[in-house]
């Protein structure tokens, strides 16, 4: 099988635009409806105290975590429950663009309602940076910003849409990257409105 080509390069990030179709997109809100009610989306906390504005869970044999001790990932969720499975129709994008030879260990879930944002940041809680990470975007369009290794690179940015995907991976793995906004209610996707992104790591 091979791999689709990507439909944009920016700063190294591969934006596959377009790749889930309506019915897919809708498939996975419905996954990811289970995961949230097994595993129920929370506020984190930076190290620093301040409440993060995306609302996050987790699926997979980790997720990702946030507190006074700062960026970790951990194996149950914080009420102590184990993490539901990546969704099936998660993984085949992954094994789609990534490849099979390895499965992703968490897929973790940002929900941006009206306001949220992320602040640029680089993805390094991970063991091996030879790994991608995949993103994919649900719902409202979301302003993302890419840049180099280096938090005063120059940076470059892309309206992300429903149904795209990034791949981060190679050079652009450390690249630092956020997103300054959503643009709340430009999708019916989700029927309260706002942004779902997922990205799957390999985390050991
Ligand atoms: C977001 N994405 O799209 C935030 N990280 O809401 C990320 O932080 C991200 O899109 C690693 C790789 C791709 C990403
Ligand atoms: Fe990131």
């Amino acid at each position: 099988m091979s791999r689709p080509a990507p439909t944009t390069t920016l700063a190294g990030f591969e934006i596959f635009e377009g790749y889930l179709d309506g019915p897919a997109q809708a498939a996975l809100v419905d996954d990811l409806r289970e995961v949230a009610r097994r595993a129920p989306f929370f506020a984190p906390r930076t190290r620093f105290g301040k409440a993060m504005s995306v609302r996050m869970t987790s699926a997979g044999r980790y997720g990702w975590f946030t507190d006074a001790r700062g960026y970790r990932y951990i194996d149950t969720h914080p009420e102590g429950t184990a993490w539901p499975p990546i969704p099936e129709g998660v993984l085949a994008v992954w094994c789609d663009l990534v490849g099979a030879a390895r499965l992703p260990d968490c897929c973790l879930v940002n929900y941006y309602g009206e306001g949220a944002r992320m602040g640029l940041h680089q993805d390094r809680d991970e063991a091996d940076f030879d790994w991608p990470v995949l993103s994919i975007s649900l719902g409202d369009e979301a302003l993302f910003r890419v840049g180099g290794k280096d938090r005063r690179d120059p940076t470059r940015s892309i309206w992300l849409r429903s149904g795209d995907v990034v791949v981060m991976g190679g050079d652009a793995r450390l690249a630092y990257h956020g997103i300054d906004r959503i643009k709340f209610g430009t999708s019916t996707l989700l029927p309260q409105g706002g942004r779902i992104n997922l990205t799957l790591r390999v985390v050991d």
